[in-house]
């Protein structure tokens, strides 16, 4: 298996003089300035295979590229010319043993094992756009994400295998099933063996930076999933000098980056941030989230920055019951909700150390946000990215003075920067709505103050934030109305003290469900909506009404529900 033999950690302590003095902002900063839009961009190529061959003239330190450990004590260092060759096998296999050619969909569902990133990184190689999916999807998400984009193969693992089996003969498309596993299965070929015995010989293509890359699966408010698509310069962007300057990364740091592999801060943090510098990414594996073994991992591991969701952090807090002294941690960023100045202040003054705040979405990757060194406006998440021109403006795309509440727009003409999304796929009529004048729309309210300092307010529309996670209502709404005892229901955001924001499910219930015992009902509910779509997404409250407030056209006004919720606080 590719976790290899199972080393102890035995200590690992990059040689500090040397790496120290690398601290030059990695490849990019020598290569492309921030508005340079090359004609051709590959990561892999580019970027990967520059450190691989740093570390064949003895230019790059001993510290790995990867570095994966998991509950069982088993660990995993690739460096970068490990990863090369492994990535290049990777991309053989998927090109000559499945026959996927450049341009063709490969959808990715994988835990946080190594054969993600060697997928990613072979799809790169190979042209292949790849569609990475949380494990936590269940078999409706995966067939409509296989359907909407006619996926020619799959990857993931035997939990969901009899999933795609029991909705491949819906997928005319679906080719190739592969398998990451420690047993075999009908109908799937084994990825592990398949890349061991694959050469190691591959010519990387020659990717124009605006050929489509990777597809991301975002929710809306209405309808299903929208295909949000980046291409090859999405992963430039991490290469730039303004975007070095956000995590400030040294090719001696190690970074952890917590993201569940589906989504778009994985392919930020987990690959292009720490790479684009020849720094060490570090993994751990948790299958389930537990602050404990994050405790502990800060503790026995040399990590010196970390990424995560604030909830993460908070987490740490509400385990920890004394103060936190991670010996070698120095830069905690965090982004995917608003940071509360509270949990700010608390984490300062456990653990020494500010929390850092980037922004972004699906649609953009990071942002803007506050790099290490500039000075932290508590409840501001820090100032837009060049090449990322972000200004506040009305509903008409026209810019809005400092202090006004807009909505937080992406400049994107006359040129349409580098990372910002390509559009939706096949959906011309959503792509055009986000466009608004001269800027995308990204569908967040806030202010700007006069140092450009941006101030989040909220969404725009019905989707919930809740523990990064972006979650439309119509998807929870839809799953709800799949059970007997529901005859309607709405569902909308409501505060909660540890995670802010939660799902809430306000149900009218079907005449044979009334006498029913409510708790019990509740639980029930909970667990149909986890099975039948990602379980992040359930009702983790749930009220029993007799009819949701609703418009003269018989529309449910969530906006009413909404302030109920929040005006209980
Ligand atoms: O609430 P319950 O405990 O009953 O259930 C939880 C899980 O136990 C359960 N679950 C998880 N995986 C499952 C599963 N059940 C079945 N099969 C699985 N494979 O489902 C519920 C999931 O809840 P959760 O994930 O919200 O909560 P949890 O487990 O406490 O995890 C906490 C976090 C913080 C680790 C998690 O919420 C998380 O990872 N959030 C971050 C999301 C994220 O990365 N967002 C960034 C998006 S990208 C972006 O914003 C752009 C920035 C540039």
């Amino acid at each position: 298996v590719l976790w290899g033999i199972r080393k102890p950690y035995r200590g690992f302590h990059p040689a500090p003089g040397y790496l120290r003095c690398q601290s030059l902002s990695g490849v990019g900063a020598l290569r492309w300035n921030d508005y340079d839009v090359p004609e051709e961009f590959n990561f892999a190529s580019d970027v990967l295979d520059y450190w691989t061959q740093m570390e064949k003239e003895g230019k790059r330190g001993p510290n790995p590229a990867l570095w994966l450990v998991n509950n069982q004590g088993d660990e995993l260092k690739w460096s970068f010319g490990e990863l090369t060759d492994l990535s290049r096998r990777a991309a053989n296999v998927l090109t000559q043993t499945c026959g996927l050619q450049q341009g063709d969909r490969l959808a990715l569902i994988l835990p946080r094992v190594p054969e993600w990133w060697l997928v990613v990184i072979g799809c790169i190689r190979a042209g292949i756009i790849f569609m990475p999916g949380t494990i936590q999807l269940k078999a409706k998400d995966i067939l409509y994400r296989l359907q909407a984009s006619k996926a020619k193969g799959i990857v993931t693992t035997d939990t969901l295998a009899p999933e795609v089996d029991s909705l491949a003969s819906e997928c005319p498309t679906l080719k190739t099933k592969l398998l990451v596993s420690d047993h075999s299965h009908q109908g799937w070929l084994d990825l592990r063996s398949l890349i061991k015995s694959a050469s190691p010989d591959h010519t990387c293509i020659k990717s124009k930076t605006v050929d489509p890359m990777a597809i991301f699966f975002t929710s809306g408010t209405t309808g299903f999933p929208k295909m949000v698509k980046h291409c090859h310069g999405f992963a430039l962007r991490s290469s730039l000098p303004s975007c070095r300057k956000m995590l400030q990364l040294k090719t001696s740091d190690i970074l952890w980056c917590f993201s569940d592999t589906g989504w778009i801060l994985a392919l930020c943090g987990c690959i292009m941030e720490p790479w684009a510098v020849g720094a060490t990414l570090f993994i751990h594996h948790l299958p389930q989230f537990d602050p404990k073994v994050i405790e502990q991992m800060l503790l026995k591991y040399p990590i010196t920055h970390s990424l995560a969701v604030p909830l993460v952090y908070r987490m740490i807090l509400r385990h920890a019951s004394t103060s936190l002294r991670f010996p070698t941690l120095e830069h905690c960023i965090t982004g995917g909700e608003a940071l509360l100045p509270e949990d700010q202040e608390e984490w300062r003054r456990r653990t020494g150390l500010l929390l850092y705040e980037i922004y972004g979405q699906t649609e953009t990757g990071i942002s803007c946000g506050t790099p290490q060194g500039m000075k932290i406006k508590p409840g501001s998440m820090g100032k837009s990215i060049p090449p990322f021109d972000i200004q506040i403006i009305d509903d008409q795309g026209n810019t809005l003075p400092f202090n006004t509440e807009g909505n937080i727009g992406i400049r994107m003409k006359p040129t349409r920067p580098i990372g910002l999304f390509m559009g939706y796929e096949d959906n011309p009529v959503k792509t055009a709505e986000v466009e608004c004048g001269d800027f995308y729309n990204c569908g967040d309210r806030a202010t700007m103050d006069e140092e450009g300092y941006i101030w989040f307010l909220g969404r725009k529309d019905d989707i919930i934030t809740a523990s990064g996670y972006r979650i439309g209502p119509a998807e929870v709404e839809n799953a709800l109305a799949e059970h007997p005892a529901v005859a309607e229901s709405a569902v909308v955001s409501s505060p909660d003290p540890i995670r802010r924001e939660v799902v809430k499910a306000f149900i009218v219930l079907t005449p044979e469900f009334l006498s029913h015992d409510r708790d019990q009902l509740t639980k029930e509910l909970q667990q149909h909506v986890k099975s039948l779509t990602a379980p992040y997404k359930h009702p983790r409250k749930v009220e029993f009404v007799s009819e949701p407030p609703k418009t003269i056209t018989g529309k449910i006004k969530r906006s009413d529900l909404w302030k109920k919720e929040f005006s209980q606080m």
